[in-house]
């Protein structure tokens, strides 16, 4: 095998929601890369359906997660494409994490009956010739695994139900059969194969623990760096019993829906001063079992979480996010869209192929180009090895300030005034440059600057904004 690549040192993921290959390579290379992201995380690549006009708009967004066939060959770009992107991002130090739809295929009320590659399939009859998977390949109703009688998933807290049925109406897979595992398994390694480093793993909760665990004992540890994929399990939360999110760790990390409701509300509710406590509340999941988000395509449309829709409040919660040692921090990008649901689709041409991303116009979100989150990514890959927060201050309401060991300071004041107040930063005395407002540059620092003189500063922070500094971005005095 080859020697291990050498890839970023950083536990941020971009999740590039819905952008097209050729768009997410140049941002690898132009922006991610040299911001030192560690990884981007892509939509469905597999060949989905493609829908009529006359369904959900034209060529909807969700498309993508009904799976007619397991060719790279989609809405999103071709498969050399796709390989092209995973070379390019490598090449820029990016991980990739693939959202992998491996728990059904395309639903079987379905009128319309090809995919993006011409694949044909008979959703009535449960036949996807191009997999192949044929009726025996799924659950059913009253076939002994799914009891309910319109096999529906409507029961939340009955395990059975939730894992052999029917989630919103999409063929459900018999995970517990060899033949199907296998077919998922030829699906995700041929991803590794072409060098992708890990996968979100699309409704996991509906998948039975074990199933997945044989399925994931069949990957390849064969990544760019030699080791196994990186696993992040999408687990809506308030399940309880073997349905509760913390019920699914020993399968890889499970993603941060509490701790993303927890943001929402403290952003909502000005009670900043409580996030110090982070570590004591009792949160569904370790910090290091946890894919920590503010927010990902369906919290967005159904509003249990902050958005771009937000502004500031939104903004600032990513600046906590990836300020606070809290699980991988996962940031999100997607395009804009209209809460009344009409034109569910990304930017596409006629037939639903999507758009280049363009970051000028605003029909797409780039909140991970932005020069502060691309300074807050920089601050903490320099903070990481401090693994808690410490003489967290809360110095008025709704303005707080940390520190992480003696390598970074973080402030962030989400009132409506600019707050003045004296933090002790724990970093060597110097004058340091504002990752927020600047980048160093041969003349000093292009944004603001901190002082710290026997381990304190006194730092105004503008209302609705944030500063960050840390021991790589210091500024010589009087250059
Ligand atoms: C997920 N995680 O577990 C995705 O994050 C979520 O976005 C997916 O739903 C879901 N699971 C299945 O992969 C989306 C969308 C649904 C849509 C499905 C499949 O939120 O509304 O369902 O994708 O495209 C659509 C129709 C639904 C219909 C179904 C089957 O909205 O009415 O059900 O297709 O044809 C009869
Ligand atoms: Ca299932």
């Amino acid at each position: 095998a080859d020697a291990a690549e050498r890839l970023n040192d950083s536990d941020v993921t971009a999740n590039l929601w819905e952008w097209n290959w050729k768009s997410i390579s140049q941002a690898c290379t132009t922006q991610l890369g040299p911001a030192g992201y560690g990884a981007v995380q892509v939509a469905p690549p597999q060949e989905s359906v493609t829908l009529p006009t006359s369904v959900g708009g034209a060529h909807p967004w969700w498309e993508v997660y009904q799976p007619v066939s397991y060719r790279i060959e989609s809405r999103l770009g071709t498969r050399d494409q796709f390989a092209a992107m995973v070379q390019a991002c490598h090449t820029a130090g990016v991980r990739v994490y693939v959202d992998a739809v491996i728990n059904h295929t395309a639903g079987s009320n379905n009128t319309y009956t090809s995919g993006y590659a011409g694949s044909t399939f008979d959703p009535k009859g449960f036949g996807y010739p191009a997999v192949p998977y044929t009726t025996t390949d799924f659950h059913h109703a009253g076939d002994g695994s799914c009891n309910d009688e319109d096999g529906q998933i409507d029961t939340w807290d009955d395990p059975a139900e939730v894992q052999n049925c029917e989630l919103s109406g999409l063929s459900d897979l018999k995970t517990e059969t060899a033949a199907v595992r296998g077919k998922i398994v030829t699906y995700l390694n041929d991803l590794i194969g072409l060098g992708v480093d890990g996968f979100r793993v699309d409704a996991a909760k509906h998948i039975p623990q074990d199933d997945f665990a044989r399925i994931v004992a069949g990957l390849d540890t064969t990544t760019a760096e030699g080791v196994a994929p990186y696993i992040a399990q999408e687990v809506a939360n308030g399940g309880t019993g073997s349905l509760a999110p913390g019920q699914y760790t020993r399968n890889g990390d499970v993603l941060g829906f509490s701790y993303a409701d927890a943001l929402k509300n403290h952003f909502t509710d000005g009670t900043l001063a409580e996030l110090g406590g982070i570590p004591n509340w009792g949160l569904d999941l370790a910090s290091a079992d946890t894919a920590a988000m503010v927010v990902n395509h369906d919290t967005e449309r159904d509003r249990n979480t902050l958005r771009y829709q937000d502004g500031t409040k939104y903004t600032l919660a990513n600046y906590f996010m990836l300020a606070y040692p809290h699980g991988r921090p996962f940031l999100y990008d997607g395009f804009t869209f209209s809460d009344d649901n009409t034109g569910q689709s990304p930017p596409a041409d006629d037939n639903g192929y999507v758009s280049d991303t363009d970051c000028t116009n605003s029909a797409w979100q780039c909140l991970t180009q932005s020069a502060a989150v691309k300074g807050m990514v920089a601050w903490r890959n320099t903070v990481q090895s401090a693994t808690s927060a410490a003489d967290f201050t809360a110095t008025a309401g709704n303005v707080i300030g940390f520190r992480r060991g003696s390598l970074g300071w973080f402030g962030l004041n989400a009132s409506a005034k600019a707050s003045t107040a004296t933090y002790p930063t724990g970093l060597p005395d110097g004058t340091y440059c504002d990752r927020i407002t600047g980048v160093t540059s041969a003349d000093g620092c292009t944004g603001s600057t901190v002082t710290v003189a026997g381990g304190k500063a006194t730092v105004t922070i503008p209302a609705g904004s944030a500063v960050a500094v840390d021991v790589n971005a210091t500024t010589t005095t009087g250059a």
